[in-house]
């Protein structure tokens, strides 16, 4: 059997060992190499790892790179299913093969004697020579491969020759939701291993909570000495037990020694995070206390250059994950590049580090042949279990191992957590497919609802080894599109029991590629069978603006929260370590939005897990609706944020606003040929549509229920879906029938019954028009007609402004978008952005930019001129400049042109968001269901500004 089709897991490399850098040389092979893409291993040179073998005529490709990505063949995404026949361990015969080659020549310097090549990941097959010497082959795309080159190596002219194949058997183990891509995708490094160097180590480092003395320990081959300047610690023997007083190392107060790592020969530098997990009183622990994980799962991504990852992305993720109060990353489904972890430790994160295996495809054929069972692939599985644990054990950050994600269950993966519990007892094994959880040591699940997470919360599981183990979501809150919705009641969760020890958002980042003019997703590279855009699915774009989702996230899962008490203004500490005594406490007062006082409020400090209550400091009189906000912002810089970021925010009621009597109605209404006049408002005396407000052309406002539709709203959670159940019903194109304008008196009344074709169910519309003086009050009376079939998406009005109405100001819910169970985020407060400004660019577009809790907005030309609706109650709005149509028909982002007119809608309720995509759908409180409804505003003209 050819290599490439061999299930084992590859030949040649050196025993895996632990990822590090030491004085002793090294040479980044990283750079420009030659190469030559094949459309099969047949119809590749045969020649090419001859050192004579003329590569001229080659194109140059960057390494690290994937080749995709750089104009050889294209990317492709499947989710599930594999792209090609489940044959295993067979894989196409048109098999592209990509073959690089690299010259390169030591420096002067560099010592004779051993060395080995090591390769950071090779996606998915590589075949290695070296001056025309084979070194072996690598499968384990996530994993490194060393390679002993040391008798090989010349002064200079080195022929180093890597041919790489897209489908391997290794393939079979590596079916994640990404991106088909293939190449040399991380670093290729040439190191000089010195004899009586450190070949491998691990620094096993416990902390003890009940004595505040560390424990370090290091194993190795060789005898080595260890240095640690902090602690006092010079030229111990590293292999015997060291105990002393440590400040402990948390993702919260990631506190790392520096420290050595010597023998005559190598030294290498080493940072030391003392720390002890634990499972006990079936909760998982550090250092002796229970964690939340708030956490994201990261697959690793850039929209140019895919799953070459930078160590400055890697920085902006990590950056971006503590500024958003995320303090959990699970590694999905592989092991990331090696730096991302040391940030990890760096900075402060707890990881679940998951091995690269996923045979996810093998679930539509019902498991038949899955690898997890069969012995043919025992081998590899254990494998690439050795190699990540090898690679990354001196990680502090990595609390779990992850045998790897969707590959059911069966002998080997049982066997890869036994050799895991050997060789590592200190961590906990992780594995979501162990449904039995008779071979990991914490129960994971993906995607269940509130209602079965608070089942196990309540311990009312029959599998009595389940029950009794520490909970958590290694997936749930499926952030595609618009959403997630629905993330407070999984904390309420979290918080309630404290076996529930929260989760791992699906995902971080949204995998588009970047193509002129948007990002692409799957199908857009012509693949024969594809997961469209459900590769769109992170709390990043991919660009890494955070998007809503992560904003509504970072909220939700604030570690200081803020809120009304009867005392005043109660703190609560939700760190699982750390007191309040790094942030300070400010307070704004805002009257309609406007800033009046402002100071700072003394808060005790408050341990973790504890609350307190402070009064609300003493504040000028306010005669408009008035805010209290108070924030916990950090008092001084940190690693990942600077002095005053905000980590926590509350907001209070001060003032309601005062009551306002209706200004006198002022009629009567005219008649004119073909126009009806009501103070400033002209209407179509046919329809009864307002057309003109103070000069200003309008049409509209008239009841409106589409909204394009969400990924969630597509998904089926189970059963059919939101979408397809309004489309069924005909609600994107419902008719409006004018049963009667009355203009008789001071008003207009028009009535309506709006209704989808083909349907006999509708809803009545009546439009009760008055004006008074500036302006025309509107009051709107629904009544569902019939049973109507379906939740709505929204309810309210829509209307068309004039296209300079590009500027928007209001005062409620904001800055943000949000919906019924994801407004978390949002304060109230006055907010102004452009039309445009106010549109979530979601990569596949779908409804977004919603505003909430609104009291008034106006629309203005840039003269100051334009339209201002204030609410009888709070109410909802959208402006864009395209249709809702428009919206739902794009596909990407470009495809949204703008037109002459600015579509407002104004809504009294909006269906929820949920995450249907993935997931439970719409909670019952946050659905919309049909029934009587009514609500009124006043639409005024305004010149010179909205506010008043
Ligand atoms: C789950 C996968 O583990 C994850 O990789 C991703 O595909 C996610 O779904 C959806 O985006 S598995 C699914 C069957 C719940």
């Amino acid at each position: 059997m050819s290599y490439v089709e061999d299930p084992g897991p590859g030949r040649g490399a050196v025993p895996p060992r632990a990822a590090f850098t030491s004085d002793a040389p090294s040479l980044p092979l990283n750079g420009t190499w030659r190469f030559r893409l094949s459309p099969s291993l047949a119809a590749a040179p045969p020649d090419v790892a001859d050192p004579e073998f003329d590569d001229a005529a080659w194109d140059e490709l960057p390494v690290p790179s994937l080749w995709q990505l750089h104009g050889h063949g294209e990317p492709a995404y499947t989710n599930v299913h594999y792209p090609f026949p489940v044959d295993p361990p067979h894989v196409p015969s048109d098999n592209p093969t990509g073959d690089h080659r690299l010259r390169f020549d030591p420096p002067h310097a560099w010592p004779a004697g051993p060395a080995l090549l090591r390769f950071d990941g090779i996606d998915s097959c590589g075949r290695i020579w070296l001056n025309g010497t084979e070194l072996g082959v690598t499968k384990g795309s996530r994993l490194p491969s060393e390679f002993e080159v040391g008798p090989l190596l010349r002064p200079s002219g080195n022929v180093l020759v890597v041919r790489v194949h897209q489908w391997s058997a290794g393939s079979y183990l590596e079916d994640q939701d990404m991106w088909w891509l293939s190449g040399i995708f991380r670093a290729v490094t040439l190191l000089s291993r010195p004899p009586g160097g450190i070949g491998d180590f691990w620094v096993r480092a416990d902390y003890d909570h009940t004595t505040g003395l560390g424990t370090v320990r290091v194993e190795t081959a060789t005898d080595v000495v260890l240095d640690i300047p902090a602690l006092g610690v010079a030229g111990h023997p590293a292999a015997e037990p060291l105990e002393l007083p440590v400040e402990p190392w948390s993702a919260e107060s990631p506190r790392l020694y520096a420290g050595t790592l010597s023998t005559v020969a190598e030294r290498v530098p080493v940072r030391i995070g003392f720390r002890t997990v634990s499972v006990e009183d079936g909760q998982l622990k550090v250092n002796g206390r229970r964690l939340l994980l708030r956490g994201v799962n990261r697959h690793e991504h850039d929209p140019r250059t895919g799953r070459v990852v930078s160590s400055e992305t890697a920085l902006a993720d990590v950056l971006l994950m503590k500024r958003h109060n995320v303090n959990a990353v699970r590694t999905s489904h592989y092991p990331p590049d090696p730096a991302f972890l040391e940030l990890c430790d760096e900075y402060g994160l707890w990881v679940i580090d998951e091995c690269d295996l996923e045979t996810h495809g093998f679930g539509p054929l019902g498991w038949d042949r899955n690898p997890g069972s069969e012995p043919m692939w025992a081998d590899a599985c254990l494998d690439r279990m050795r190699r990540t644990v090898e690679r990354d054990k001196n990680r502090p950050s990595v609390i779990l191992w992850s045998l790897g994600n969707e590959s059911h269950t069966g002998d080997n993966l049982a066997r890869m957590a036994e050799w895991v519990r050997h060789r590592d007892p200190t961590r906990p094994v992780h594995y979501e497919g162990d449904h039995e959880c008779s071979y990991v040591d914490v129960h994971s699940r993906m995607y269940a609802t509130p209602g079965e997470v608070d089942r196990i919360g309540r311990r009312e599981d029959d599998n009595e080894r389940r029950r009794d183990l520490p909970f958590l979501l290694c997936e749930y809150a499926h952030a595609m599109g618009n959403g997630p919705g629905g993330l407070l009641e999984y904390r309420e969760l979290f918080e309630k029991y404290p076996n529930c020890q929260g989760g791992f958002v699906w995902e971080w980042i949204d995998h588009g590629i970047a193509v002129p003019g948007h990002f692409a997703y799957g199908g857009d590279f012509g693949e024969l069978i594809h997961d469209g855009n459900f590769v769109i699915d992170g709390l990043l774009f991919p660009d890494r603006t955070p998007s809503p989702g992560l904003t509504e996230f970072a909220k939700v899962i604030e570690p200081v929260r803020i809120s009304a008490d009867p005392a005043g203004i109660r703190v609560a500490n939700h760190y699982d370590f750390a007191s309040t005594g790094h942030l300070d406490f400010t307070w704004l007062l805002e009257e309609e939005g406007t800033a009046v006082a402002q100071g700072v409020l003394a808060v005790p400090t408050v341990l973790s897990g504890q609350m307190t209550s402070v009064p609300l400091p003493s504040l000028p009189a306010t005669s408009g609706e008035s805010w209290l906000t108070v924030s916990a912002t950090l008092a001084s810089a940190t690693t990942w944020a600077p002095a005053g970021h905000v980590v926590g925010w509350g907001q209070l009621p001060v003032s309601a606003a005062p009551a306002r009597p209706a200004p006198p109605v002022r009629g009567p209404v005219f008649r004119t040929a073909g126009q009806l006049l009501l103070g400033a408002g002209e209407f179509d005396a046919v329809t009864g549509v307002l057309t003109a407000l103070g000069g200003h052309s309008l049409h509209g406002p008239r009841l409106d229920v589409w909204r394009a539709t969400t990924d969630n709203d597509r998904g089926s959670a189970p059963g059919p879906s939101e979408a397809s159940q309004w489309l069924e019903a005909g609600l994107h194109r419902m008719q409006h029938r004018v049963i009667e304008v009355d203009a008789d008196g001071d008003e207009l009344v028009v009535r309506t019954r709006v209704a989808p074709p083909a349907q006999a169910f509708g809803l009545f519309a009546d439009y009760t028009w008055t004006a008074f003086d500036g302006g025309l009050r509107l009051r709107v009376d629904v009544t569902p007609d019939g049973p109507v079939p379906a939740t709505l998406p929204r309810l309210g009005l829509v209307m068309a402004l004039p296209g300079t109405f590009g500027s928007a100001e209001w005062f409620g819910g904001g800055p943000g978008e949000a919906y019924p169970d994801s407004c978390q985020a949002v304060r109230i407060g006055r907010f102004s952005s452009s039309v445009d400004g106010l549109q979530t660019p979601y990569v596949f577009p779908q409804e977004n930019g919603n505003r909430t809790a609104v009291r008034w907005a106006g629309f203005t030309a840039p003269d100051g001129t334009g339209l201002r609706v204030d609410g009888e109650r709070e109410f909802g709005f959208t402006a864009r400049r395209w249709t809702a149509a428009a919206l739902e028909a794009a596909r990407h982002t470009d495809e949204l042109v703008s037109g002459s007119l600015v579509h407002l809608t104004l809504d009294v309720a909006q269906h929820g968001l949920g995450t249907a995509a993935c997931g439970p759908g719409v909670l019952p409180r946050y659905r919309l269901e049909p029934r009587k409804t009514s609500f009124a505003l006043t639409l005024r003209p305004v010149a010179g500004g909205v506010a008043n």
